[in-house]
């Protein structure tokens, strides 16, 4: 589908251009020279606002077929959303290879040092509707469609390396006890209820992952400040056809970073849009979110040698047992023109690998394989999905496929099958045993059974290897999140089923999560099929604040102002912020904004009702004693303050501000991250103080 010339508009999804109205005709209007609306058909349409009616009171004439096909259509925009992932947000980008791994794959995107390859990128929750809060305690979606000289490549992976269940044929029961539970249909995008507690109690291999949900993992702060897993063990192939197993990890350069509970709560309340916004105007403002390429690689005799079965996708390996290595980058460059076009149509197979690339056993792999081509004849309704353009490859492609629900292209010429004896061009295509997908050779022999392999049986081990390689204020989290969802199961039994297998994991864990639910009585261990291993070793890998970030780019700190404010102290902190790549956003009382000390008028992003402090990672208090004095008196203006404070961000305030915020329990001592804006160096100072993202000294 190339560009076409058109006085018409030209649309661009992705690279592909689709030319609206071409040749259509333009007319003179107030406005200056607009496209002439037409239908469909391309009509031109005299009135819009008025449908055809017999006299001026009459009824509506049938033969209206503006009106019809307008209503028409209309009635069928919406196309299903998606089982799970249904609300997502992407963008395009590319991804650019540091080295040749041809040792390791023929993938041609890992060849050459340097070579750049499209992307399309689609973060999503998992349990939400599609016009669900962004801020849901879920596990993120990490989509990679990497348009590559030899088809399509999808990732599809999450921001969590390991996942709940080991056997696909388990994936609808999983997701029907996480969403809205069906009779009442709620609560919606929350795991916070008796059902999926129920179950997971009920299934102890997915206690590992449990745990992984119950840590500020799944409230990132932004998409862009996450990490992405491919989850299962693939294999890379090379030319000689050798194998190596890789595991798939992104790593986010902005460093990672979550916000606290009570912070998500507010967040969705405040802005439900919070990540997709925060996402569209990082790369808007030419902030481009880029992760590194990390792969873990082994072969089999490692395989052998591990603790766990590297098919089974409940399982992590340690960065420590294997290093990640860094192959390339994904940078994040461009918003979609269009979110229905590109962001709902995107169509992620698992299946899509391109030659270089191959499965492995995992039996949630090979039913995900099945699971993800269906779903999107469901979704898009036609086996041709894939020529729209976002799902189209980018490289040449030829086949025999026609027809079908809305063919945009159909095979030229007269041969549409194959073998065919009409020679060379006329013959369509061929197939080629040296270039073509080949499948790696993998001896496959046992009995026909339905069984779960003894070795994935180890339910626990790991799970008690992610809780102790946390901090302790990430333990802590952890031992809230569990106390505040199994506060929201109403069945007794489930939550003190859910506590037998935390004693299973830790035995501080279970006691200070049933000590938070008032358990009347400790329960006995749940039954393990295996013994916990109490020898795995602490993996720092697992813990957020263990891997901080070198500074405070990409963050944004919101100042709160009245008239008055002094204006060289918020020149001095705009100018540190911009130096480190952060930036300022103004919230003041009225949208309009303030007339500052030096009588110059500072306009504001937001009203202080509209940017509450949970939206910023880090806040300043910039008034004068009479601004200070009318804000003390201002519930929201408060709101602003003791959340900050609540919630460990960094703040700076004017020293004529200082009453107001000890008047809101504010510790202004040295050490509790609170900043007075006395000279102009103070904004470095505080700058740098915001490159720990909270001060987790005044954590209670
Ligand atoms: Fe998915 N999953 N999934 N999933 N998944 C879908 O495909 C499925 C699993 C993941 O942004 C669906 O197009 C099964 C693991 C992402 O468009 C569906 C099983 C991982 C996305 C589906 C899993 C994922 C999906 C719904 C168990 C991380 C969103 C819509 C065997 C490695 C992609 C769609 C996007 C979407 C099935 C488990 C990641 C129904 C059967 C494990 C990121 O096909």
């Amino acid at each position: 589908m190339a560009a076409s010339k058109s006085r018409g508009k030209t649309v661009q999804y992705g690279e592909q251009k689709i030319s609206r109205g071409e040749g259509g005709e333009t007319h003179q209007t107030a406005g200056g020279d607009v496209p002439t609306l037409t239908t469909q058909q391309g009509v031109p349409v005299a009135d819009d606002q008025n449908s055809l009616k017999v006299g001026e009171r009459g009824p509506t004439a049938l033969e209206d077929f503006h009106f019809r096909e307008k209503i028409f259509h209309f009635d069928h925009e919406r196309i299903p959303e998606r089982v799970v992932h249904a609300r997502g947000f992407g963008a395009h980008g590319y991804f650019e290879a540091y080295e040749s791994l041809s040792d390791i794959t023929r993938a041609d995107i890992f060849q050459r040092a340097g070579e750049k390859t499209p992307a399309f990128v689609r973060f999503s929750t998992v349990a939400g509707n599609k016009g669900s809060a962004d801020l849901a305690r879920d596990v993120r979606g990490f989509a990679v469609k990497l348009y590559t000289k030899e088809g399509n490549w999808d990732i599809v992976g999450n921001n969590i390396p390991v996942f709940f269940i080991q056997d696909a044929i388990k994936f609808p029961d999983l997701i029907h006890a996480a969403k809205q539970e069906p009779d009442r249909g709620f609560p919606q995008a929350q795991t916070a209820h008796d059902n999926f507690w129920d179950f997971i109690s009920l299934t102890p291999e997915s206690i590992n992952m449990a745990l992984w949900i119950m840590s500020d993992r799944t409230i990132p702060r932004s998409l862009r400040f996450m990490e992405g897993f491919g989850v299962h063990s693939f294999r890379l192939v090379n030319a000689k056809g050798k194998s190596t197993y890789v595991k798939f990890h992104w790593k986010p350069k902005q460093g990672m970073q979550s916000v606290v509970w009570n912070e998500a709560l507010k967040i969705n309340g405040a802005d439900p849009d919070f990540h997709r916004r925060d996402m569209w105007d990082a790369i808007k403002s030419g902030d481009y979110p880029e992760w590194e390429l990390g792969l873990q690689l082994f072969d089999d005799s490692f395989a052998d040698r591990f603790d766990f079965d590297i098919l089974d996708p409940t399982k992590i390996i340690p960065e420590e047992e294997v290093p990640v290595r860094i192959v390339g980058r994904l940078v994040l460059d461009r918003c979609v023109d269009n979110f229905f076009a590109e962001t709902e149509q995107v169509a992620f197979c698992t299946q899509n690998i391109v030659p270089g690339v191959d499965f492995t056993n995992d039996p949630l792999l090979q039913g995900r394989n099945f699971s993800y081509l269906d779903t999107q004849l469901k979704r898009l309704g036609s086996p041709n999905f894939t020529h729209l353009p976002v799902n189209a490859p980018k490289c040449p492609f030829h086949h025999f496929q026609q027809d079908g629900h809305m063919a945009f292209h159909n095979p030229a010429g007269r041969a549409n099958y194959e073998p065919n004896s009409w020679g060379g061009k006329e013959g369509g295509p061929r197939e080629n045993p040296e270039r073509g997908f080949t499948s790696y050779p993998a001896p496959e022999a046992g009995d026909k059974r339905r069984v779960r392999s003894e070795t994935f049986a180890d339910h626990y081990s790991q799970a008690r290897q992610f809780y102790i390689s946390q901090t302790d204020v990430e333990q802590a989290h952890i031992v809230s999140a569990f106390v505040f969802e199994l506060s929201k199961v109403e069945t007794p039994a489930i939550r003190a089923r859910m506590v037998s297998h935390l004693l299973n994991v830790d035995k501080d864990l279970a006691k200070a999560v049933a000590e938070g639910l008032r358990l009347d009585e400790m329960p006995k261990p749940a039954p393990a099929a295996k013994p916990t291993k109490t020898d795995l070793k602490e993996s720092p890998a697992l813990s957020i604040l263990r891997n901080p970030p070198e500074s405070f780019r990409g963050r944004k700190v919101g100042a709160l102002v009245t008239d008055g404010a002094d204006a060289a102290l918020l020149g001095a902190l705009k100018k540190a912020l911009e130096k480190e790549g952060a930036t300022l956003k103004i919230v003041a009382p009225h949208i309009g904004g303030v007339k500052a000390s030096d009588g110059t008028w500072i306009k504001a992003d937001e009203k202080i009702d509209g940017g509450p402090s949970v939206v910023f990672d880090a806040v300043a208090v910039l008034t004068d004693q009479a601004g200070a004095a009318k804000l003390a008196k201002h519930p929201v203006a408060r709101d602003f303050i003791t959340d900050a404070f609540a919630h460990l961000k960094f703040i700076a305030y004017a020293p004529a501000a200082k009453d107001l915020l000890e008047g809101e329990g504010v510790d202004t001592a040295e050490g509790a991250g609170v900043i007075a804006l006395a000279k102009k160096p103070d904004a470095d100072r505080f700058v740098t103080a915001c490159r720990d993202l909270r001060c987790w000294a005044r954590n209670p």
